[in-house]
């Protein structure tokens, strides 16, 4: 080692080792243990972050420490390269996204080098190759033919003069944001993928994953099953006439038991029966203009919960099935027309938002529930109706006819069964979750393999002209967004059909960039096979993900589209198991200056300034020992020079006496050491049990603690200088000091992996210590030691006792008041006083 530690000239030798060697490559050992670890893939923007880094030091660590306890360790990565923002910039700068993308993904990965991140880059995946996302063309196909992609009719923002669909933050106050026109839904043809047929078992594939409970919520809330029921209201004629003829409308509800308070039912704009009836007869005109301006409002703008609540009365009147009473049907704002059946009854004595409607509109309002256990339930519900209130939650059934007196759960189960039996009405589950859209009017994504012919309709590519490749973005003349820019590539666009030969025109829309995050992580493991997708036997040997690592934004975005993914690859026999990861670190924030590292807030770290400066481990202590990993750190100058000054004074030890100590024999046994040679082994072993436990993920699997990890090496560090371990004469022995500084290098290695090469090297040690075992610890130099206290009576010696070495006043109080003939020296006596002399004695002051 050299005298003094300058990483720069350190690092880059080891990187170069690790690679030539094929340190990181899995598979090796098929006899071992696999662990898959995957950090999310990143889009390649210009350049990477201390932000960003994050996540990837953090699996970095857990897959060598997983190496060295003899795991076989998969760890790829990959770039996540397709997407708008390279479309944006080149727009700005004129850099096609083609020719960018390449030279960004070159820029990240001497970036992650650099950081010493032990990747297995043979297996790289980049998604806007078209070798990647042919096979996003292939499962299309395979998923089409399945019924798991079709295609319907979707709305969306269309501004008619620029004659484009506008993306939700391209509408200003209902105005587009290029030629302020006012912006008109549209209903367009696009593909879907009906991840809702997996509702139910994503929902209870949840419960065999150990994931943040967090995300756990979210996913759950986002699926959002519903137990209610159906109920159909017949038709009961209009205002003008009440024997006209129509068709019966059915409701959605979860609370069949308030059905003799629903006053007025309400559908969504967009519900079929408008423009069918509800549309027509005398409040026609009112109604058009209401469903227009209905269709131009952002649809979670007006269905959110404080959105003031709007309708229209439709002049249409439909009958409760369980009064038998004629109620009046209305449109209003906040009824989806996606959930349920797009029609609800409303019952505003005990649902808020049909409360509020009732009172502005001036509709009635019953009591049918008040809370069970109270004589004055039905005042109590009056009392909460004048507040503005409505009593929202389940209780005793009121003025509900021969259901009167019964509790809701139970009248819900009997009104079900009796709808069901009158044929109006069944039981059923729902799920907010929809499917998901994924036609995007956009360059840089995958194209879809579909081509329309006039004879055949939509016609599959064949499998053997796939990949369908992006047209040179230079031929688009029409760049901006909205407007499918493929559509304007009259050579990309204009095909023959691939059924009749007839002149046919491609899809000129590409895939939603999910599409390529959604499957990467089995790609992984056959990066290189042209033949297929995913090899069965590799899926078997390293699916699912032992654990995934990323940022809790994704909790119901990729995270569960994944999911959805791996299930249809499973039924296409392609992978064995449902769920594509078993376990999910969600990793905290890194803030600077009070605001989130980003570069649009300009104040981001850069690593290769870092890297310069201080070098990759100190970088890489920093991360891991600010704070938990779930937890937000702020970023910290200092504690940067601090992670710095720690690995210095490490460095200084090992470059002070490796050399000599080389080949020194190690102590394999507690036995005959004493003194500084005790210290400083207990200490070391010590931290070898610490640091093993810290790093393993705890019971759960995903409790790392790297932080506390390195504060016990920093300890042990401290153990060292102690004993004199920095100076010319240490007071630890050869042996004892090569023991600790080789348990040491062997610590370090997941965290400052170059440091810790240079050290194993140093002191002797065998190949790469990034592929030497995990040291066992020593139970004995970790064994609690025990001291013997004095113990005496009124200042005589009465017995003595053994406890652990740091055992405190009460513990050495207890295991003398134990003692036998302590108690009885003890016994009838008042105790007035205790002296503890740490270490030593202990005397009862009794009388
Ligand atoms: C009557 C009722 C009375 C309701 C009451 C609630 C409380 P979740 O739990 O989200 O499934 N609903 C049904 N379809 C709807 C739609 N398309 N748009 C907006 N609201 C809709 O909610 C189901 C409840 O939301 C249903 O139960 C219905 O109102 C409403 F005291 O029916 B309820």
């Amino acid at each position: 080692m050299d005298e003094r530690y300058v990483p720069q000239n350190i690092e880059p030798r080891w990187q170069k080792a690790w690679t030539e060697q094929g340190a990181f490559t899995a598979g090796k050992q098929p006899g071992k243990p696999k662990f898959y670890v995957l950090e999310m893939f990143p889009y390649p923007s210009g350049s990477l972050h201390m932000g960003n880094l994050r996540c990837y030091v953090m699996g970095d660590v857990i897959a060598r420490h997983l190496r060295q306890k003899g795991h076989d360790v998969l760890h790829p990565m990959g770039f996540d390269a397709l997407g708008l923002p390279a479309e944006n910039a080149a727009l700005k700068d004129g850099v096609p996204p083609p020719e960018r993308t390449p030279k960004n993904i070159a820029n990240a990965r001497r970036q992650m080098d650099r950081m010493g991140l032990s990747y297995e880059w043979d297996r790289e995946v980049a998604t806007y190759r078209p070798d990647y996302y042919r096979w996003n063309q292939w499962f299309f196909l395979r998923m089409w033919e399945r019924g798991v992609v079709y295609r319907r009719q979707s709305s969306v923002n269309w501004c008619p003069s620029c004659n484009t669909v506008l993306a939700n933050e391209q509408v200003e106050d209902g105005k587009c944001w290029r030629c302020g026109s006012t912006v008109v839904t549209r209903e367009i043809p696009e593909w879907a993928f009906r991840i809702t047929n997996y509702a139910e078992d994503l929902l209870q594939g949840l419960n065999e994953l150990t994931w943040p409970e967090r995300i756990l919520g979210a996913q759950r809330n986002w699926i959002g099953k519903s137990v209610g029921a159906e109920v159909e209201f017949a038709y009961a004629g209009t205002d003008e006439d009440p024997n006209a003829r129509g068709q019966a409308l059915r409701v959605f509800t979860t609370r069949v038991d308030t059905i003799y308070g629903a006053t007025y039912a309400v559908i969504a704009a967009e519900h079929p029966l408008v423009a069918q009836q509800f549309g027509k007869g005398k409040r026609e005109g009112e109604v058009a203009a209401f469903v227009q301006k209905m269709r131009a409002t952002d649809k979670t703008e007006r269905t959110a919960e404080g959105a003031p609540k709007e309708g229209v009365f439709t002049g249409h009147y439909v009958k409760n099935p369980f009064t038998g009473e004629r109620i009046p049907l209305w449109i209003a704002n906040f009824v989806l027309a996606e959930y349920g059946t797009g029609a609800v009854m409303s019952v505003p004595g005990h649902d808020q938002r049909d409360f509020d409607f009732a009172k502005k509109y001036g509709l009635p309002i019953k009591i049918v529930i008040h809370p069970a256990g109270r004589s004055d339930g039905e005042a109590y519900v009056a009392a909460l109706h004048k507040e503005g209130k409505a009593f929202t939650e389940d209780g005793v059934l009121a003025n509900s006819k021969d259901m009167t007196g019964k509790g809701s759960a139970e009248a819900r189960e009997q009104l079900a069964e009796r709808a069901q039996a009158g044929d109006f009405g069944k039981k059923t589950v729902k799920y907010h979750l929809r499917d998901w859209g994924f036609s995007r009017q956009r360059y840089w994504g995958t194209p879809i393999p579909v081509i329309y012919c006039e004879k055949d309709g939509p016609v599959a590519v064949p499998d053997d002209q796939l990949p369908v490749t992006l047209p040179p973005w230079e031929k688009i003349t029409m760049k901006m967004t909205g407007t499918a820019p493929l559509r304007t590539v009259p050579e990309f666009m204009n095909v023959k059909c691939p059924r009749c030969g007839g002149p046919a025109q491609r899809d000129g829309e590409t895939m939603d960039t999910f599409v390529d995050s959604a499957w990467y992580y089995a790609r992984f493991l056959s990066a290189k096979n042209d033949k297929v997708a995913v090899e069965r036997k590799e899926a078997d040997r390293w699916l699912p993900i032992d654990l995934y690592i990323g940022g809790p934004e994704h909790a119901v975005g990729h995270l569960l589209y994944f999911r959805f993914w791996n299930r249809v690859m499973k039924e296409m026999g392609l992978v064995g198991v449902a769920e594509p990861a078993k376990r999910l670190l969600t990793q905290g924030i890194v803030y600077k200056d009070g605001a989130k590292m980003s570069k649009s807030k300009g104040n981001t770290v850069d690593p290769d300034t870092l890297v310069d400066t201080y070098g990759a481990d100190t970088a890489r202590v920093f991360l891991m020992f600010a704070g938990p990993p779930e937890k937000d750190l702020e970023w910290s100058d200092k504690g940067v020079e601090g992670a710095s000054r720690f690995l210095a004074r490490v460095y200084r030890v090992g470059a002070m006496h490796a050399e000599r100590i080389k080949g020194a024999a190690t102590p394999s046994s507690m036995a005959g050491l004493t003194g500084a040679d005790e210290m400083v082994r207990r200490a070391a072993h010590r931290t070898l049990k610490k640091v093993g436990e810290d790093l393993s993920g705890g019971a759960s699997g995903i409790d790392y603690q790297f932080n506390t990890a390195i504060a016990a090496l920093m300890e042990l560090t401290n153990t060292l200088y102690e004993a004199g371990a920095a100076e010319a004469q240490p007071k630890v022995s050869d042996g004892v000091l090569k023991e600790a500084l080789t348990l040491t290098s062997q610590m370090l290695a997941p965290v400052a992996p170059h440091l810790a090469e240079e050290m194993w090297n140093a002191l002797g040690g065998k190949g790469l210590v990034a592929l030497a075992d995990w040291p066992k610890f020593d139970a004995d130099a970790v064994a609690a030691q025990s001291i013997t206290y004095a113990v005496q009576v009124s200042g005589k010696l009465r017995g003595e006792v053994q406890v652990a070495v740091d055992a405190g006043e009460d513990a050495v109080k207890a295991a003398a008041q134990a003692e036998p003939n302590v108690q009885r020296h003890l016994e009838g006596k008042s105790i007035k006083k205790v002296v503890f002399v740490k270490g030593r004695l202990i005397n009862f002051v009794a009388v």
